[in-house]
Parts: structure tokens; C-alpha cells; sequence
């Protein structure tokens, strides 16, 4: 059994570094246990890489291990980023320094351009291990490589045996799109600071680089914003089934954000209209046409709320949150919603659009709205996120691909492949089958650049897996909904279309199992998947 699993991990790894057009294939590991002498193949990552050349004695991480640093705060902060991950389980001292020196060696100002603002080259031999990048997220990702080329007890936080051994060879690593995203809504359920950096820290793992928060719905607003403070704090008082809802205060938000940056992701914050409101209209009796607030709500329909197009209060109000929110936001989009609005007329969506996305653009932030917004006229340089089925009308469809045709960039989230709050099976207790059923295999096998019929493949930015939280209520559920799906998405909008193979990717997705068992993450052990028998 033990051989017949090895014979399927090398061939797993011989055929991803022939996808990926590497240069050479090296050695398959000879002697020793995977979980004892033999190094991670490199290559056994996730997102794939770009290119790797196997071969060469490995390096060992020992007691006297330094992480040498580029003299940069950026370079600094990685090292010490990355000793914090090596020193609980190795029981290592780990020292970062900027003197120079062989061991791991983070450098910063490559030449090389092709490694352009995300991408890195890790080097790894006897002598050490060395990543360089152009930027520091580029120094980040390759950190994240070299996590999972290491065994996962190293992300235990308890000194375990080791040996701590990398292979040997080159990656040299870019990502096929800019946008690698995650959805939150922290509105159906209300997620703690702790919780999202929780998740945040998840997504870096896998070289996520957004972080969208849906921060308003009909359920609850869970943003301070001081010149409308009912919003949050009674707006904010409940969520999906009742209980005490929550919101952020600016601080947190700020904190969120500040965490977010330091693993590399932008927060995108997400304020919901004109539909997926009756959390402001409750709050704002002004905000209804007829003046009067609907008790708050906790079931979980949709479609029912909308903003009142025709009066001027409603632009005030709309003016004053993204101010606020554009003020919080160094990242370059603020999504406005723009899904569902089965209770504003067709005309007044189009109005309602027209009126605030250069509201957006007037706070300096570039507009991301769902795909419907394609249906009214998206502003230059918009994004509309695909959220449709493979069912979805060709009309519905050609619509969006019209739009980006005509210049208006895609993020594909798919809601019959990526979400999130889909169930696996029939059998699973948590999350929603109104796009079907979504096991992991599905999630996996399909290709953005392809997807969307008549949309050129150059509208493509990139992917995000959305998790609506109707169903979702504690980290538990995120960690089981999202693994083993959320890699996958990685993946697809990180590695080169080439490397793209179910069977080499299902080998290296069990192989991160063991890894999520370290780091206390419960997920999914999909049938579909060749676990280990420790993982
Ligand atoms: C839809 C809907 C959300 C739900 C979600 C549940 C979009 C963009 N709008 O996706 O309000 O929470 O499905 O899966």
C-alpha cells in the first residue's frame, strides 16, 4: 500500500513538471519514508509552480540555521514572518539578520523582470535556500512555497523531531492573474476581528492576494460609519437566525486591513445596493419611499429591499458611506453589490447606477459590482464579478461577455464551481444547493481563461471563491467549507494554464491534508481526494 501510494506521488509530480515545461526532471525521492528522510518533491505545492527543475543535495534546517535578510523593513518583516513559522515547531532559535551569510537568504531588487510584482525564484542546495523577488510580495509567496516544501509538522506549535529538509532545485514562480480572491460575508453571520485574521492567514497560505468582505446585506451592516452610526448599531444588532449580529468599529476595520496588507492581500469592502439593504432601510425610516423602517431581518430570503431611487436623501446617505468606506480603503476597488435587485425596476437600477458609480470614482476607487451591474452601463475600468451556472441563459451570459468584450473586466466565481457555501454532497450539514452540488473535483476542473463563451480571455482578471455565511456561523464551518475547495481556486487563478490536471493536482492535495491537521483545520476528507492514511 505504502509503495503503491509512493509510485502515485512521483508520477503525480513527474507529470506536473512536464505540464509546467520545466527544464528538467530530477531524481524521484529514493530511500527513507515521505514522512522521515525524503524531502517534499519540489513541485509539491499549491498553487503549482510556474516552472521547476528538480535535482541537488537538499538543505537541512538545523540549530544553527540563520535567516538572512535583505537590509529592507520589508525584507526584515518577511524573515521574521517566516522564523515565526519555523522556530515553535523546530524548537530552533532561528535568528533574522541582515548580515550575509549561507542558510535561508530572502532577497529583495531582482533585475529580473519576468518575475514581474507577484512572482519569485527559490533556489534551494546544500548551502541553503534562497528566494529572490523583484517586490516584497513576491518574497512573501516564495515564503509560502518554501512552508510547503518543508514537512507539515513544521506547522505545529510544539517542538516535533523533524529532519527539516527542502529539496533541491530551482522554482522559478509568476502568477497567471492579478485578482486571486475570497468573499466573505461577515453580514448573514458576523465574523470577530481574530476570526477573519484567522482566515486571512488561511488564504496567505495559497498566495490569495484579495480579501473581499461583504459588509452589508439585508441581515446586518457591520461597518462603523459616523455620520449615519444607526447603520451598525442597529443595524448591525442581529444577524440570520436572530443572536447578536455585531459590526466593526473603525479601529477593527483599520486592523483588518493593516493584517490583511501584511500577508499581501488587498481588502476589497463590499456595501451591498440598491438591492440586499433592509439593514440600512431599518436603520433610516428617511431611507424608504414611504418613510416608513421594516423591522429588522434574520430569515434568509432575498430579493425583497431596495434603496429609494427617486429620492435625494438616498444619495446623501450613499455619498457619505463610501466617503467613509473609501477613507478606510488603500486598495484600489470598493464593490458595490448590484446583485438581486428584484424590487427596483429595471430603469431605476440603471438610474440608481449611473448616480453612484461616479460617486466611487469621485472617492478615487475603482468600481467592482456582481454581473448584473453589466445590465446597466459599468463604468470605464469596472469589474463585474460572474457569479452564473454553467444553466445560466446564454442570453444572461452573452450579455456579460458583451460587456467585457466591450472593455468591462471579468472575476469568475462561478456559483456552480466556487462557491464556497455550496454543499460537497447531498450529506453535507453545512451550507446551500441552489447552484447544486459542488464536490471538489468540480471546483477544480474548469479553466477561467475559457470559461465564459464570447469573453475574451484578456478580460479575464482572475477568480474569487465567495462563502455566504446564511448557513456559516463559526471558524469550524469556514475551515470545512473552504478546504479542500479554496486551494483549488487558488490554484486556478495562480498557476500556468499547462499545469492544469486533475490527477497530479488530487496527489498534492492530499498531500496538504496532513498540513491543515497541523495548523488545526478541519476539513473535508472528500472521496474524491487520495488522503494519506496520517493525513
Ligand atoms: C447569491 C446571492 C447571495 C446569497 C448567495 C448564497 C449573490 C451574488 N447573491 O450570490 O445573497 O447569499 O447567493 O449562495
Amino acid at each position: 500500500m505504502r509503495q503503491h501510494r509512493r509510485t502515485t506521488r512521483i508520477l503525480g509530480s513527474l507529470l506536473l513538471v512536464t505540464a509546467a515545461g520545466a527544464f528538467a526532471v530530477g531524481a524521484a525521492p529514493a530511500g527513507g519514508t515521505p514522512e522521515g528522510d525524503t524531502p517534499t518533491p519540489l513541485g509539491r505545492v499549491i498553487p503549482a509552480p510556474a516552472s521547476v527543475k528538480t535535482g541537488g543535495a537538499p538543505y537541512r534546517i538545523t540549530d544553527s540555521t540563520r535567516i538572512h535578510v535583505d537590509d529592507s523593513r520589508e525584507a526584515r518583516r518577511i524573515g521574521t514572518y517566516l522564523a515565526d513559522v519555523l522556530r515553535p515547531s523546530t524548537g530552533y532559535r532561528i535568528p533574522v539578520t541582515d548580515r550575509q551569510g549561507t542558510g535561508i537568504r530572502l532577497k529583495l531588487g531582482s533585475k529580473d523582470a519576468s518575475l514581474g510584482d507577484e512572482g519569485y525564484r527559490l533556489d534551494s542546495g546544500r548551502q541553503g535556500v534562497t528566494i529572490t523577488a523583484r517586490k516584497p510580495a513576491g518574497l512573501f509567496h516564495g515564503v509560502q512555497t518554501l512552508r510547503q516544501l518543508l514537512p507539515a509538522a513544521v506547522e505545529k506549535d510544539s517542538v516535533q523531531p523533524g529532519p527539516w529538509l527542502v529539496a533541491g532545485g530551482t522554482i522559478k514562480d509568476t502568477p497567471r492573474y492579478g485578482w486571486r480572491g475570497a468573499m466573505l460575508d461577515v453580514s448573514r453571520h458576523f465574523f470577530t476581528v481574530d476570526q477573519v485574521k484567522r482566515y486571512i492567514d488561511q488564504l496567505a497560505l495559497y498566495k490569495v492576494n484579495k480579501l473581499h468582505l461583504h459588509l452589508s446585506d439585508d441581515q446586518g451592516w457591520r461597518i462603523a460609519i459616523d455620520s449615519w452610526p444607526r447603520l451598525a448599531t442597529y443595524g448591525g444588532s442581529t444577524q440570520v437566525g436572530g443572536g447578536p449580529g455585531g459590526h466593526y468599529t473603525k479601529d477593527d476595520y483599520k486592523e483588518i486591513v493593516r493584517y490583511a496588507s501584511s500577508r499581501f492581500l488587498e481588502v476589497v469592502p463590499e456595501i451591498d445596493m440598491p438591492g440586499h439593504t433592509n439593514a440600512a432601510l431599518a436603520s433610516y425610516a428617511d431611507l424608504n419611499c414611504d418613510g416608513v423602517a421594516p423591522p429588522l431581518y434574520t430569515g434568509t430570503e432575498v430579493g425583497f429591499s431596495s434603496l429609494c431611487v427617486n429620492k435625494d436623501v438616498t444619495y446623501d446617505f450613499v455619498d457619505d458611506v463610501i466617503r467613509e468606506l473609501a477613507a478606510l480603503t488603500p486598495g484600489r476597488y470598493l464593490h458595490i453589490g448590484g446583485d438581486e435587485a428584484h424590487s427596483t425596476s429595471h430603469d431605476d437600477y440603471v438610474k440608481f447606477m449611473d448616480r453612484v458609480q461616479p460617486v466611487v470614482a469621485k472617492y478615487g476607487k475603482t468600481v467592482i459590482g456582481w454581473h448584473q451591474l453589466t445590465g446597466a452601463t459599468p463604468a470605464k475600468g469596472a469589474l463585474a464579478q460572474y457569479w452564473g451556472l454553467d444553466r445560466t441563459s446564454a442570453e444572461e451570459k452573452e450579455r456579460v461577455a458583451a460587456a467585457a468584450r466591450a472593455g468591462t473586466g471579468l472575476i469568475l466565481s462561478p456559483a456552480d464551481r466556487i462557491y464556497l457555501d455550496m454543499k460537497y454532497t447531498e450529506d453535507t450539514p453545512l451550507g446551500l444547493a441552489w447552484a447544486g452540488l459542488v464536490e471538489v473535483k468540480r471546483s477544480y476542473d474548469w479553466d477561467p481563461g475559457t470559461y465564459l463563451p464570447g469573453a475574451p480571455g484578456s478580460a479575464v482578471k482572475g477568480v474569487e471563491a465567495p462563502l455566504w455565511t446564511e448557513t456559516i456561523v463559526t471558524p469550524a464551518n469556514i475551515d470545512f467549507m473552504a478546504f479542500p475547495r479554496l486551494p483549488g481556486v487558488a490554484e486556478l487563478g495562480w498557476s500556468p494554464a499547462a499545469t492544469h490536471d486533475w490527477d497530479a493536482y488530487k496527489v498534492r492535495l492530499a498531500a496538504q491534508g496532513p498540513r491543515w491537521d497541523a495548523l488545526g483545520i478541519g476539513y473535508y476528507r472528500s472521496p474524491q481526494v487520495p488522503w494519506t492514511a496520517a493525513g
